[in-house]
């Protein structure tokens, strides 16, 4: 339930209408779960991509890295009311979120191999998959956004990113589904990368998940192929944060 004390938390809009506005970034889907899952208020502030670095500015948000010599300002970033403290960067904010609320449960990040390999392999199975989510998702963009990519990619760029082959669907999905496998392969039978409970990577990989899940949508082929495979696996883990109400955009 959103206060006058609730987080602001910075995210990307599309052209989607109602409470969700069209949540797609895996990188700020996965601060969304960290707030979630330690059930901290927050609201969200919609924002397209084209507005990032004045709102950060002018939120007081620092540049997280830096693009063609100049700081890069990125979502997701946060403001917390009660402290006074803004905080961009999607690990630094689960750190600041673990230090500031250490009643809610700790996510992380550990920094170990174990965590960068899956952070690794999590990028792998959106990257694989990456032009289709483009192709699907171009339309749905604001023009503010597509404009955006125009200027700093160049037309002729955009319309490669954004032309998916089809004939390259089953080697993008095997290619989702050997990161998949490289990570189940480390997890075993645990529930979560946590083990029994999520941990940072965890969020991770389900931003990643959850962004896919978005912008292919329930019923897409690609989807069901992914959450379909090794029984079912990665339907049943994605399950573990719906049943528990983790899934959810404010
Ligand atoms: N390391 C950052 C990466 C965040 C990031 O890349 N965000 C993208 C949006 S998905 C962004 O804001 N890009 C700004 C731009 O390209 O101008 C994090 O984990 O928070």
């Amino acid at each position: 339930m959103a206060s006058s004390n609730s987080i602001l938390f910075y995210d990307l809009t599309r052209n989607a209408e109602g409470p969700a506005r069209g949540a797609h970034s895996y990188n700020t889907l996965r601060t969304r779960l960290a707030l979630n899952i330690k059930g901290i208020a927050y609201e969200t502030v919609w924002i397209t991509i084209a507005d990032v670095e004045s709102e950060a500015i002018k939120a007081g948000a620092q540049p997280t890295t830096e693009r063609a010599g100049k700081p890069l300002y990125t979502v997701p970033f946060i403001v917390d009311p009660s402290t006074g403290r803004v905080v961009s960067d999607s690990p630094k904010i689960a750190v600041y979120l673990d230090e500031q609320y250490p009643d809610t449960p700790a996510l992380g990040p550990s920094g170990s191999e174990a965590e960068k390999r899956t952070l690794e392999r999590a990028e792998r199975v959106f990257g694989s998959l990456r032009a289709v989510c483009l192709s699907r998702m171009w339309d749905t963009l604001p023009l503010r956004t597509q404009a955006y990519f125009h200027k700093l990619f160049g037309e002729e760029k955009v319309v490669q990113m954004i032309t998916f082959v089809p004939e390259a669907l089953p080697g993008s999905i095997d290619a989702a589904l050997q990161a998949l496998a490289e990570i189940e392969g480390e997890m075993g039978a645990n529930s979560f990368l946590g083990g029994e409970k999520p941990c940072w990577a965890d969020t991770f990989l389900t931003g990643v998940l959850w962004s896919l899940r978005i912008v292919l949508g329930n019923e897409d082929g690609t989807w069901k192929a992914l959450v379909e495979a090794r029984s079912g696996r990665w339907g049943a883990y994605m399950q573990e944060f719906e049943q528990r109400g983790w899934l959810k955009v404010l």
